[in-house]
């Protein structure tokens, strides 16, 4: 399984969750995000009663009946942090011990999703953004973090499984550093075009319920639309980086969303020994590179990198 997750960036394993597990998870979830079942959600929406209905992906508390954020308060779905299998499976693609970044309910409810891209080789992006403000590296052993999805009923190719680009996460450094040069980059963690990024196809993440998905933060991936709208998919999900990196990932830092329109300001003017403070790797750490320093330009315009650039080996 290391090898695999090694080599293509993410692994679905089936069977870390039992179906009595996953039934009482997703009948929770279920009550969280739309205070009733989706039975009866989808009975109310085809009589034309469309409340908003969220997707637990934000923070947005006001669109949902429960909370989505990790713990949600029903142990029918905080307890699955608890699954040991699960946890050291963490551990061994991680390569050291885990340490919690953040963990969310994400629900996609097919009559009103919206959550896929308007071309289908325009969505691809990394989601190592969400729990970290440095852009990818080469060595994606060491500085990518570890997201998980739940799969808390079957996820067939009619309901909107995530497409995972293979072998990507070990690239993602170098086609964004490309994407930079060529005007192919869409934000700091999106691919405008992935045609022209020279990857894999596409694997659509089927999988059956209780299994787990594992992929690297770097892994360059996708929405897609659903093919059932009457489907609903409800995912579990847990992140989780290596001890040994959770100074500058996680979520719960100063970067987590709502201070980052004051943090990523402040972390652009500051001086490096400051930046460390906040957990940056210090001038002359490994993670720093003539890739990454071009990264944290375009990540960070105007940042003074000279300190980090003299430091280099
Ligand atoms: O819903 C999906 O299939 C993928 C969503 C995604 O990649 C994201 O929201 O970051
Ligand atoms: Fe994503």
């Amino acid at each position: 399984m290391l090898e695999q997750f090694q080599r293509d960036g993410y692994i679905l394993v089936p069977d870390v969750f039992s179906d009595v597990e996953m039934d009482a998870a997703l009948d929770a979830m279920e009550g969280n995000l739309y205070g009733k079942s989706y039975a009866s959600w989808l009975d109310d929406f085809e009589r034309g009663e469309h409340g908003s209905v969220g997707d637990g992906f934000t923070t947005k508390q006001d669109e949902v009946a429960g909370r989505s954020q990790f713990p949600v308060g029903d142990p029918r779905l905080d307890r699955l942090i608890e699954n040991d299998r699960y946890l050291d499976l963490f551990e061994l693609f991680l390569g050291d011990r885990p340490s919690y970044c953040n963990a969310h309910l994400f629900m996609r409810t097919g009559p009103v999703d919206e959550r896929y891209p308007d071309e289908p080789w325009s969505g691809y992006h990394v989601d190592h953004n969400t729990n970290c403000v440095l852009p990818p590296s080469d060595d994606a052993g060491r500085f990518s973090y570890v997201n998980s999805g739940v799969y808390l009923h079957d996820v067939d190719d009619d309901g909107a499984p995530m497409l995972l680009v293979p072998g990507s996460h070990t690239r993602a450094a170098g086609v964004f550093a490309d994407g930079w040069e060529s005007g192919n980059m869409a934000g700091v963690s999106h691919v405008r075009d992935i045609r022209k990024a020279g990857l894999e196809d596409p694997i659509p993440a089927v999988g059956k319920r209780g299994s787990a998905l594992f992929y690297s933060s770097y892994l360059l991936h996708s929405a897609q639309p659903f093919e059932n709208r009457k489907k609903q998919r409800a995912l579990w999900t847990l992140s989780m980086c290596r001890c040994d990196a959770d100074r500058w990932t996680r979520f719960s830092n100063p970067f987590i969303y709502g201070e980052r329109e004051y943090m990523l300001p402040f972390i652009t003017r500051t001086t490096p020994r400051v930046r460390s403070l906040f957990g940056w790797p210090e001038p002359g750490h490994p993670y720093y590179t003539a890739q990454t320093l071009g990264l944290l330009e375009h990540a960070f315009p105007g940042i003074d990198l000279s300190p980090y650039r003299e430091a280099l080996p």
